[in-house]
């Protein structure tokens, strides 16, 4: 076994509450982990985005960042640098995904308009509905099953758009490929099926982007798994992947290895200049669009850390490795493992629970409770409710995603979080769902409380 592609040279102190402390602070902040202190977390798998470690030569880059509010000679390196990874000519940044997507959607959906996708991820569809668009979720049926086993669990039903693209074109804003696919697990995307996607958009003359937050790993995976690839580089993987697209919308915070960033990147120039005015309203002149020069600089490098092949090996390896701890002790979980993060099938594991009190929210509360760890739900509670009918969406996938942040923890980190995974489940029959005590109006997960029910009551 190889070690990890680096060393440490930057420590930062945790440290583990006492079990009563970890009680409190649940009952203080309405069991809503988003709500906690991090001081009070031990091991935070909430998310994977703008957690990870950054490496000597993006801080580095912090000091070379250009300040200038317009033609930042640090928005040429990261302009530069998208176009020779991804290849699209023009690129805007913003501060982070939800940034590029409040742009994105402002100017291509019009009222009542659809954007199709494999499975849009909770901030994608909110600003989506925003607009007044749609958002149809268009993911194979084998994304829905935990157990199945398929390599590509992340693409699109190829009939299915085909379907809703021929009922009127003009319905449809755009096409959005999310690689990989977060809602379903991490689940990666084939080059196949990206290729016969791009085939149905044109034939329809359809714009069709992707949401490339996690695209090193989608290329990583197309390397390991798909027919042809194993000897391509996860460059030209990249190069390939993106060609088939009119353009990218990226939070920068997974896979560019930064705090914080994001950028929108085109081929069109035409469109280019209709998002440019409204990225100024919204998150600034177009050679910062929200970013100090310094993460500019520090985005521009991280982006060509994130497609290294040692890193990305040991990266997704490492993410791996939880999975097989948790299997090899039988907890349900995705499979095959995703990318970033393994994901803990809470109806399975809870199946007393219904979907309307959050199984996989408990989960994740009796993981803190239990060994301080931070987990998210991806599930109900995620889903929010009907925009028509006002009713809980209640998706099939129901799951406490433990997100692994990018070169931050050892594997003695992820031993402990198998062991305190390992207690929830034996006690999993008592624990109880919860239900709302306030219900925050949009994106209702951040910001919600709730209390416990015992469901065996009458
Ligand atoms: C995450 F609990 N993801 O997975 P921004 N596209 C995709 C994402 O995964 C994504 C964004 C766009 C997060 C952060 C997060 O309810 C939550 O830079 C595929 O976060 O704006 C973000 O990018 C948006 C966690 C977001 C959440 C929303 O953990």
């Amino acid at each position: 076994m190889e070690c990890p592609p680096f060393k440490i040279k930057s420590v930062e102190p945790i440290r583990l509450i006492s079990r009563s402390e970890r009680e409190n602070r649940l009952k203080e902040n309405g069991f809503n982990l988003f709500l906690l202190s991090s001081k009070d977390v031990y091991i935070d798998m909430l998310t994977d985005s703008g957690t990870s470690a950054m490496s000597n030569r993006q801080w580095a880059g912090i000091m070379l960042g250009d300040e200038s509010y317009a033609g930042s000679v640090s928005f040429d390196h990261i302009a530069t640098t998208v176009q020779e990874i991804m290849g699209f000519p023009y690129t805007l940044p913003v501060h982070q995904g939800r940034g590029g997507e409040h742009v994105l959607n402002n100017i291509l959906v019009k009222p009542g308009q659809y954007v199709l996708g494999n499975m849009h991820f909770d901030t994608t569809k909110a600003h989506i509905e925003y607009a007044k668009g749609r958002a149809v979720d268009c993911v194979i049926d084998e994304a829905y099953d935990t157990e199945i086993d398929h390599p590509f669990k992340g693409n699109i039903d190829t009939n299915k758009l085909s379907e809703l693209i021929s009922k009127g074109p003009d319905r449809i804003a755009y096409v959005l490929i999310t690689a990989t696919c977060n809602n379903a697990g991490g689940q990666p995307v084939s080059m196949e099926n990206i290729r016969d996607v791009h085939k149905i958009a044109k034939k329809h003359d359809v714009l069709l982007l992707m949401d490339a937050a996690r695209y090193a790993e989608n290329a990583y995976f197309i390397k390991k798994r798909e027919p042809g690839y194993g000897n391509k580089s996860i460059r030209d993987i990249v190069k390939e992947m993106m060609s088939y697209m009119d353009g990218c919308i990226m939070s920068a915070k997974k896979d560019a290895l930064v705090n914080i960033g994001g950028f929108i990147a085109l081929n069109d120039k035409d469109l280019y200049s209709k998002l440019a005015p409204v990225n100024i309203l919204m998150e600034g002149f177009p050679t910062y669009g929200g970013l100090s020069g310094r993460d500019l600089e520090a985005m521009a490098i991280g982006l060509s850390e994130g497609i290294e092949e040692r890193y990305l090996d040991y990266r997704i390896k490492q993410v791996h490795y939880l999975g097989q701890l948790l299997d090899d002790i039988g907890i349900p979980i995705m499979k095959p493992f995703g990318g970033h993060a393994i994901y803990i099938n809470g109806k399975k594991l809870l199946p007393h629970i219904p979907p309307e009190n959050f199984p996989s929210l408990a989960l994740c509360i009796e993981s803190y409770l239990e060994g301080g760890i931070r987990g998210v739900e991806i599930g109900t509670l995620l889903a929010g409710r009907d925009p028509e009918t006002g009713k809980n969406v209640c998706p099939k996938l129901d799951l406490m995603r433990l997100a692994i942040p990018r070169r931050v923890y050892m594997q003695e980190h992820l031993d402990y979080v198998a062991g305190v995974i390992k207690t929830v489940a034996k006690r999993s029959e008592e624990i109880q769902g919860l239900e709302f005590e306030y219900e925050s109006p949009i994106l209702r997960h951040f910001l919600s409380r709730f209390r416990r029910v015992d469901i065996s009551e009458p």
